[in-house]
């Protein structure tokens, strides 16, 4: 599935949201989707509108803003129409299925589900939290990601694990919708089967810093994207860090992880 276009592979999926991913990479030609983990809530509009061109996802960490209100949420819908963004709340789901992480995910002040095209969890606690999400989230046609790799230094994420949340994504290809990995993971039974395939969301990715000094670990669009066959890069701090003109740096980190799209393609 490596060197098929994203629209090509947009039919692989009965999930709207992945198919509506998929076209939204194809139409804007990017497959960068941007980590905006700022505090306050001027600074998120401000960043996603000036980068809202050029990004197919908007990820967030919604809990990290200080002054959080109905109306950030509001501004952010009305961000995403103007621009054709999905969003992505980064909230990593990591409790039991049966009542707990329901909630996390459609009470609470942020109420996820309402706005969040795709949200993402740890499999840790087993099958359940997958069967707990989906009965929130697939009625209104969202989609989840599960984490099976990380980014950090010495995470405790192991090759079984990894195969492990592997099997519990095909057996609810419905609802997930790809993973959370360092790249694309080949999978145990036949890769180019259609049913099984998975969009590969990576984060960890910089072009100038090869760490953060906090366990990040920093790889190039191209190391992401044409050598470990990633779909989408997950830029954070390489677009907003400080002294950055966001808007440069967003066209930057769209031209590189696009042109290593074409070049693994050839
Ligand atoms: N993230 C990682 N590594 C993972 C999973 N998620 O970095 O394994 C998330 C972080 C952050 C973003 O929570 O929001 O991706 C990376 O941001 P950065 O580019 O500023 O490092």
């Amino acid at each position: 599935m490596t060197n098929v276009t994203y629209s090509e592979r947009a039919t692989n999926f009965n999930n709207k949201t992945a198919r509506k991913l998929f076209e939204i990479i194809e139409h804007k030609k990017t497959n960068l989707a941007l980590a905006l983990d700022v505090s306050t809530k001027q600074e998120f509009l401000d960043i996603a509108d000036k980068v809202g061109p050029y990004i197919c996802c908007l990820k967030t960490h919604i809990d990290i803003l200080i002054d959080f209100d109905n109306d950030l949420i509001e501004q952010l819908k009305k961000l995403q129409i103007k621009h054709n963004f999905l969003i992505f709340e980064d909230r990593k789901f990591a409790d039991i299925g049966s009542n707990t992480v329901k909630n996390q995910y459609s009470q609470g002040i942020y109420r996820i589900a309402e706005w969040a095209d795709i949200i993402d969890a740890h499999c840790l606690p087993g099958e359940g939290i997958i069967n707990g999400l989906k009965e929130i989230g697939l009625p209104l046609n969202r989609g989840l990601l599960l984490l099976a790799e990380m980014s950090s230094k010495g995470n405790l994420i192991t090759r079984n694990y990894t195969n492990s949340t592997i099997e519990m994504a095909l057996n609810h290809k419905d609802f997930v919708i790809g993973f959370i990995a360092s790249g694309k993971i080949t999978l145990n039974d036949n890769n180019n089967n259609i049913q099984n395939d998975f969009i590969f969301m990576t984060p960890g990715v910089g072009l100038s810093n090869k760490e953060d000094g906090l366990g990040q670990q920093y790889r190039t669009p191209r190391e992401v994207i044409t050598e470990s066959k990633s779909d989408i890069i997950i830029v954070g701090r390489g677009i907003y860090g400080s002294g950055k003109d966001v808007i440069t740096e967003a066209k930057r980190y769209r031209d590189a992880g696009w042109n290593a799209y074409l070049e693994r393609l050839k």
